[in-house]
């Protein structure tokens, strides 16, 4: 479907009616667990991306490295759960029989973008990553396992969803710039992405039962 094994492109999965109830539903949610700015592991260099969670773990990134935890970093606070009408994307989707724990919300400013990297801190890596789009439009790059295997790039739009398991799952990913003006969705323009994971391996699934 994209000449890329395991990776679903769904364009347009979200019409505006469900994009607009979508961000209502984001926006009280991170009224409760604030956007914030993010620091690199090592140098403490700050993200052009600002980032929240909502569910029971959310991924944070600070001088000290990457790691899921129960609470934001800022309020001290667990992260409000993840909003009805965002597990029912991923019920209707993952096709996993369990729900996601952690909902990255990254917000992109015209100005944002994030370097090519993978996502494996989780440890239900068998589990699929379900992304929604919303706002301005991204040019996405995706690559390879191998940071130096070759890349091709195309555009999320608001009310997009890419599914990625099983082979694009340990594939490197980023986004290289916003098309800013691209979408009214949000009233102050930019894009947030919801990026909808599961962390942990579910207790009842026990590998390699004869
Ligand atoms: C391909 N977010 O939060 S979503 C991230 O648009 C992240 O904010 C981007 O990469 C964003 O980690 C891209 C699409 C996506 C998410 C996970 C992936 C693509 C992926 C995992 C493996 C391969
Ligand atoms: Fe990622």
């Amino acid at each position: 479907m994209t000449g890329i094994p395991g990776l679903q492109y769904l364009p347009g999965f979200l019409d505006p009616g469900a994009q607009q109830a979508l961000v209502a539903d984001v926006r009280a949610a991170v009224a409760a667990s604030p956007l914030y700015t993010p620091t690199m592991p090592r140098t403490g260099r700050p993200f052009s991306v600002r980032m929240t969670n909502l569910g029971s773990l959310g991924w944070v990134s600070d001088i000290s490295g990457y790691r899921y935890q129960h609470r934001h970093p800022v309020t001290g606070h667990p992260w409000a759960p993840i909003p009805a009408r965002l597990l029912a994307i991923w019920t209707e989707v993952a096709c996993y029989d369990f729900p996601p724990q952690a909902c990255l919300v990254n917000h992109y400013t015209r100005s944002a973008r994030m370097g090519l990297h993978q996502d494996k801190d989780e440890d239900a890596l068998d589990a699929p990553v379900v992304s929604v789009s919303l706002g301005d439009t991204a040019v996405f790059r995706i690559g390879g396992i191998d940071r130096r295997d070759k890349t091709r790039s195309f555009k999320l739009s608001s009310g997009d969803v890419v599914v990625l398991a099983g082979e694009a799952r340990l594939r490197h990913h980023g986004i290289d710039r916003i098309i800013a003006g691209s979408s009214s969705l949000l009233k102050d323009g930019g894009r947030i992405n919801l990026t909808m994971r599961r962390v942990t391996v579910p207790d009842h699934i026990t590998r390699n039962r004869p």
